[in-house]
């Protein structure tokens, strides 16, 4: 097992590896940004390395310091969290050449599936259903034309370095696509360097269900079920459940099949998670694949009873997977993102923790780096905390989670929870509709139509 862990990240997930360590008997290092010197990590971590500034660029996503702190500490392995070099596979090689273990997984697996055409052909050819559209980038605004015939309007362009929703673009005639075909690929090498843009039929109103998938290294891989994430906001997930109201136990295990088809295939190490659209008939169509814990993990350490972060370092280390898939979830869990912007406008909203009561009680876990009298420093996402709660059935977390909104106390700054406990009163979330156009229906809803 490891000797030393570092922690190249901040915040909440940073905190969430220094309990897995602690409870594994590892000590840590922490790394902070001089704006982050009163943060939790800094405090709970056995030491710390202050590696720059504030901007990101000169602290988190730098290398050289990064593995400077991992050699005058003597670490032995480093945990990414999500964000920052997570995905990144050139740290992942470097730290390798450097005999530092990396928590995650192959270099050459990241690198595959952060090209999201490649992950999207190689997710067709383990049998994994994609939409109809280009098996690659497109070449010409002419090629895209003629595959947007044959496979029917509307139709979405990609950009294959993009992600997470940037670098989209929906098209519903003939008539713009030549137009958008120029404008997103002249987008996307602006933003990514890499114009490659590809093609797929777009799905009107389908959930975002994401599987949760591991590999070790003697070639096992399994899932841990599904989450439930059709609640985002400008491709910003909002709430997070586990399971799916719009599973079936066959469907799970069908969609679960396909994603450790898909592991296996690629020699997939360590913790990932493939998302899909679910059509309402059913369908299911692979999206892309995350290659890093997500935030979002606790609400399947909830329904499976399994230490998602603890198991990441155990498979690093070489330990064998020891479950297997198929699991049924246990009871359902929920999870709330707590951001530190203004519930109407989601414009940041950093600032001093005034007040920070948090809930408790059964059923309620809160993950989170902040502490009253904490400053959030404005230089890093707006997330200061994610509530979940676990309940024996999804009406039950419902409840456990209003309660839980009403009982945690921020004061200082403004936060999400007023949105969250709009959100968890509504019908159409009560019933259980969900898709990726839930929170346009809701403003709607919400203003009759004004917003
Ligand atoms: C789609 C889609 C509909 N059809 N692809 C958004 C994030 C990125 N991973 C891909 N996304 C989408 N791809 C096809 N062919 C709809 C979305 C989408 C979406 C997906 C998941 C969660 C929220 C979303 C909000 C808008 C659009």
């Amino acid at each position: 097992m490891f000797k030393k862990i570092l922690i190249a990240n901040r915040g909440e997930i940073a905190l969430r590896v220094i309990q897995a360590c602690r409870e594994l008997g590892i000590p840590t290092v922490a790394v902070c940004s001089t704006a982050d010197r009163e943060s939790l990590h800094v405090t709970y971590a056995d030491e710390d390395v202050c590696i720059g500034p504030p901007p990101s660029s000169q602290s988190y996503l730098d290398i050289g310091s990064i593995l400077s702190a991992a050699e005058i500490t003597g670490a032995d392995a480093v945990h990414p969290g999500y964000g920052f070099l997570a995905e990144n596979a050139h740290f992942a090689e470097v730290l390798g050449e450097c005999k530092l273990a990396w928590i995650g997984p192959p270099p050459e697996v990241i690198r595959l599936m952060g090209d999201k055409a490649q992950a999207r052909r190689t997710a067709a050819a383990a049998g994994v259903p994609v939409l109809p559209g280009s098996a690659g980038p497109l070449a010409s605004a002419e090629e895209a034309l003629a595959l947007a015939r044959d496979v029917g309007y509307p139709v979405i362009l990609k950009a294959a370095a993009g992600g997470g929703g940037r670098g989209m673009r929906i098209v519903r005639s003939g008539e713009e696509l030549a137009a958008q075909f120029r404008t997103a690929s002249a987008e996307a090498e602006k933003a990514f360097g890499d114009g490659s843009v590809y093609l797929e039929k777009y799905l009107e109103e389908p959930r975002h269900i994401e599987f949760q998938v591991f590999g070790d290294r003697h070639g096992g891989a399994i899932h841990l079920g599904e989450r439930e994430c059709s609640i985002q906001r400008r491709h910003q997930k909002l709430i997070e459940e586990a399971p799916s109201v719009a599973l079936t136990p066959e469907l799970r295990q069908r969609m679960g099949e396909a994603s450790v088809r898909l592991c296996e295939r690629v020699g997939y190490v360590n913790a990932g998670t493939i998302e899909y659209l679910l059509d309402r008939d059913g369908s299911f169509y692979f999206m892309e694949m995350n290659t890093r814990i997500q935030v979002e993990h606790p609400v399947t350490e909830m329904v499976t009873g399994v230490d998602l972060v603890k198991l990441q370092i155990a498979v690093a280390a070489g330990e064998p997977l020891g479950i297997r898939s198929g699991l049924s979830p246990r009871g359902h869990a929920i999870e709330c993102r707590i951001n530190a912007e203004d519930p109407v406008t989601f414009a940041p909203s950093p600032g001093r923790l005034q007040t920070f009561h948090l809930p408790g009680g059964p059923g309620v876990r809160v993950d989170t780096h902040g502490y009253e009298d904490y400053l959030i420093p404005p230089h890093y996402d707006s997330l200061v905390g994610k509530l979940i709660v676990h309940g024996r059935d999804r009406g039950e977390a419902i409840a456990r989670m209003q309660r839980a909104l009403d009982f945690f106390v921020v004061e200082g700054i403004k936060t999400s929870i007023p949105l969250h406990r709009e959100i968890l009163r509504d019908p159409e979330f009560r019933a259980g509709r969900l898709s990726t156009r839930f929170m346009e229906g809701f403003a709607t809803r919400r203003t009759g139509g004004s917003s």
